[in-house]
C-alpha cells in the first residue's frame, strides 16, 4: 500500500494544522501521527485480512506466500478468513450508525410522551410525510403522531415486518435486483445480528454468501438505521437549509469562552447550542473577562450543528487533538464515534474540561455527565455553565490559534435542493442531459493518518469540479472541502464552464454540503429521486461515490450500501481484503452483474478522478446522452 505519510513525512496540506503540530512537539505532546509512526511496520497479515482472532483456538494467520499455514486451526482458508473479517467490519459500522438512529427515536418517543423538556417538533411537515410513509394516522395531533411514528420506526430494527419501509423509495428495478441476490434487508438489528452469527466459527463458510449478507447488513443501515437518524434529526431540529458559517481552527476565539462539540449526535449539542444563548450565562462569561460564548464543532456532531444552527466548524477527524493543543478550549463535549481515547490526557495538559455525555461512550480522563431525553435541556445548561466558569483558568501564554476562518455555505438537504431548483428536478436533469453537468459524485468519508490530511479529498474534488462534475459531500470530507474554499459561492470560478454557469445561475457553490455521515442517506435518497424522475435504476445514472481518506468501519458499511444501491464507489485506502483473490475480485468486478456497480481502489486522488470521469461518461453514453 502506498503510504503517503511514511513516504514523505507530510502530515497535512493545511498550514494551521502544521503550526499546531509544531506547538505539540515543542510542548512534548504526542498526537496521532507519532502513534502511527510508532506502530510501523503494521502487521502485514492483518493488512491483507489474513489474521483471525474470532475464537480462542486462535489467533491464526495464513501465509500469503504459500510457505506457511494455509488454514486457521478451525480449517478456514484465506477466502473465508478475509470474508469473515470484512463482514464483521460492515456489521460494526452498521451497528454504530443505526444505534445512533435508535437514540434519535428514543428521544422522539419521549417528545411524543411529553417527557423531553427542551425538545420538540421543529419540522412538522416532515413529521407528517414520514407518518404517512409509515402508515401512522394522518389526523393525530403532533405529539401523539410523533409517538406513533417513533413506535413504527422502532419496528424497523426488529423482525416484525420483514422489510424496511424506506427501501420502498427506490425504483422497483433496484428492489428486484436485491431480491434476486437475496439482499433486501429485513430488519436493522436482524441483519447485524445475523452477520455476527454467520461469522461465528462453524456457521457460514462460503466467502460469497458472507459478502452477500454483508451487503444486506449495510443496506439495513443505509436504508434503515442511518436514514432514521437523518430523518428524525430533521423532525426534531429542522431540515437543513443553506446556512452561512465558517471553518478552520481559527473559528476558536481568543477573547471568548470556547466550547467544542464533538462526536456524531445532535441530541446533546442542540441543547448546548440553546443554552449558550442564555443571557445569564453570557453575562457570567463577561463577568469573568470573556466577550461571550463561542461554540464550535468537530467531526459529525460539528456537521449536525453547522448545517442547522450555523455553528462554525473547527475541523475534521485528524484535527481533534490539535484543537485542544490551541490551549484556548474551555470545554470539549463529546457524544460518540471517532473520538480519540487520547483526548482526556491532552485536555489534562491544559485547563480544558473534557465531558462525555453518552452512557455508551466513556473515556479516560473525562467527566461523565450522561444524557437522557428527560435531562437534555438541563445538561446543556450545565455543560455551558461549566465551560464558562473554566475561562478563568485559561493560560494566555499557552494559547495559539493559527490561521484565519474561511467562509462556507452548508446545509443542502434534498428538500432544499428541490426548492432551489423551483420545486422540480427538471432544471438539474436538463443540465445533466445537456452535458453542462456531466454527472454528480458524493465525495465522503474520514481522514486517515495513512494519507496526507485532506490531500485526497481536495485533489479529487478539485479535479471533478474542473471537469463539470457536481460534488456533494458529507462527514470529514466536507470539512476538507470547506477549508479549501470550495463551499463559497465564488468557488464556482473553480468549476468547468458548464458547472460554473449552473452554479452562478443558482448562486450555489460547486460542492454542496449534505451533512454528517449518517446523512449519506440524503445522497442515496437524492440518487433515488433522480432515478425515479427519469424512470431508470440508480446504476444507470452518471453518478459515483468516493472515500479518499476513509478509516472507519462505518465508512466500509456506507461504501457497501452505496454499491448495493447501484453507485460505483472508489476507495482511496485499501480495505483488508487482498489476502483473498476471490473476495477482491468479487468486490472489484463480480458485483457488477448483480448490482450494476462495483468498488474500485485508487490511492492517487488524481487517478481516482480519472476513473470516475470515465465511469460518468460511460453511463452518459449508455443513457444515450452526449459523452466525451
Ligand atoms: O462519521 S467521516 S472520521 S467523523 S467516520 Fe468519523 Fe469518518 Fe469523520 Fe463522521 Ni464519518
Amino acid at each position: 500500500m502506498d503510504n503517503q505519510f511514511l513516504k514523505n513525512g507530510s502530515i497535512s496540506i493545511h498550514p494551521d494544522v502544521l503550526a499546531l503540530k509544531d506547538k505539540a512537539q515543542k510542548e512534548g505532546l504526542e498526537t496521532i501521527w507519532e502513534r502511527f509512526a510508532a506502530q510501523q511496520p503494521q502487521c502485514g497479515f492483518c493488512e491483507l485480512g489474513l489474521s483471525c482472532r474470532i475464537c480462542v483456538m486462535g489467533p491464526c494467520r495464513i501465509d500469503p506466500f504459500g510457505d506457511g499455514p494455509q488454514r486457521g486451526v478451525c480449517g478456514a482458508d484465506a477466502d473465508i478468513m478475509v470474508a469473515r473479517n470484512l463482514a464483521r467490519m460492515v456489521a460494526a459500522g452498521a451497528a454504530s450508525h443505526s444505534d445512533h438512529g435508535r437514540d434519535l427515536l428514543e428521544t422522539l418517543l419521549a417528545v411524543g410522551e411529553g417527557k423531553a423538556p427542551g425538545f420538540g417538533i421543529t419540522d412538522q411537515a416532515k413529521l407528517d410525510r414520514l407518518a404517512a410513509e409509515f402508515g401512522v394516522a394522518g389526523d393525530l395531533p403532533p405529539l401523539p403522531k410523533a409517538k406513533e411514528l417513533a413506535l413504527a420506526m422502532m419496528e424497523e430494527y426488529g423482525i416484525k415486518k420483514g422489510y424496511l419501509t424506506f427501501t420502498r423509495r427506490l425504483p422497483a428495478a433496484r428492489l428486484e435486483k436485491w431480491r434476486n441476490l437475496g439482499i433486501d434487508p429485513r430488519g436493522v438489528d436482524w441483519e447485524v445480528t445475523e452477520m455476527m452469527h454467520r461469522t461465528h466459527m462453524g456457521v457460514d463458510n462460503d466467502a460469497v454468501s458472507l459478502l452477500v449478507q454483508a451487503l444486506r447488513c449495510a443496506l439495513a443501515d443505509g436504508w434503515g438505521g442511518s436514514m432514521i437518524a437523518t430523518e428524525i434529526s430533521d423532525v426534531l431540529f429542522g431540515t437543513p437549509k443553506p446556512t452561512a458559517s465558517q471553518v478552520n481552527l481559527a473559528v476558536l476565539q481568543g477573547d471568548r469562552v470556547n466550547l467544542i462539540l464533538h462526536g456524531h449526535s445532535p441530541l446533546v449539542s442542540e441543547m448546548v447550542a440553546r443554552a449558550a444563548q442564555d443571557p445569564e450565562l453570557v453575562a457570567r462569561a463577561q463577568e469573568l473577562g470573556a466577550t461571550g460564548i463561542n461554540l464550535v464543532g468537530l467531526c459529525c456532531t460539528g456537521n449536525e450543528v453547522l448545517m442547522r444552527q450555523g455553528i462554525p466548524m473547527a475541523g475534521n477527524h485528524l484535527v481533534q487533538e490539535l484543537a485542544l493543543i490551541t490551549g484556548a478550549v474551555e470545554a470539549m463535549v463529546v457524544d460518540y464515534q471517532c473520538i480519540m481515547p487520547s483526548l482526556g490526557d491532552l485536555a489534562a495538559c491544559y485547563h480544558t474540561k473534557f465531558f462525555t455525555t453518552s452512557p455508551k461512550a466513556k473515556f479516560p480522563g473525562a467527566t461523565h455527565l450522561p444524557f437522557t431525553p428527560e435531562n437534555g435541556a438541563a445538561l446543556g445548561r450545565d455543560l455551558v455553565a461549566q465551560a464558562v466558569e473554566n475561562f478563568a483558568r485559561r493560560r494566555p501564554e499557552r494559547v495559539l490559534i493559527p490561521g484565519a476562518p474561511v467562509s462556507q455555505v452548508s446545509g443542502f438537504s434534498v428538500e432544499v435542493i428541490e426548492q432551489a431548483l423551483g420545486g422540480t428536478w427538471d432544471p438539474l436533469l436538463n443540465a445533466i442531459k445537456a452535458g453542462q453537468i456531466r454527472g454528480a459524485v458524493g465525495v465522503v468519508g474520514c481522514n486517515n493518518p495513512k494519507v496526507i490530511h485532506d490531500y485526497g479529498h481536495t485533489t479529487l474534488t478539485r479535479k471533478l469540479i474542473e471537469n463539470d462534475i457536481l460534488v456533494v459531500d458529507t462527514g470529514c470530507a466536507a470539512v476538507a472541502h470547506a477549508k479549501a474554499g470550495f463551499k463559497r459561492p465564488e468557488a464556482a470560478e473553480l468549476a468547468g464552464p458548464g458547472l460554473k454557469a449552473v452554479c452562478q445561475a443558482l448562486g450555489i457553490p460547486p460542492v454542496l454540503h449534505m451533512g454528517s455521515c449518517v446523512d449519506n442517506t440524503r445522497i442515496v435518497n437524492l440518487a433515488a429521486v433522480l432515478a425515479n424522475a427519469l424512470g431508470v435504476d440508480l446504476d444507470q445514472l452518471p453518478l459515483a461515490a468516493a472515500a479518499p481518506e476513509w478509516y472507519s468501519e462505518k465508512a466500509a458499511t456506507i461504501a457497501c450500501y452505496a454499491v448495493a444501491s447501484g453507485i460505483y464507489t472508489v476507495l482511496g485506502v485499501m480495505p483488508p481484503v487482498l489476502g483473498s483473490a476471490a473476495v477482491t475480485d468479487l468486490l472489484l468486478n463480480g458485483l457488477e452483474t448483480h448490482l450494476g456497480a462495483t468498488f474500485a481502489v485508487e490511492p492517487d486522488p488524481a487517478k481516482a478522478a480519472d476513473l470516475i470521469m470515465k465511469h460518468v461518461e460511460g453511463k452518459r453514453r449508455a443513457l444515450g446522452l452526449e459523452a466525451r
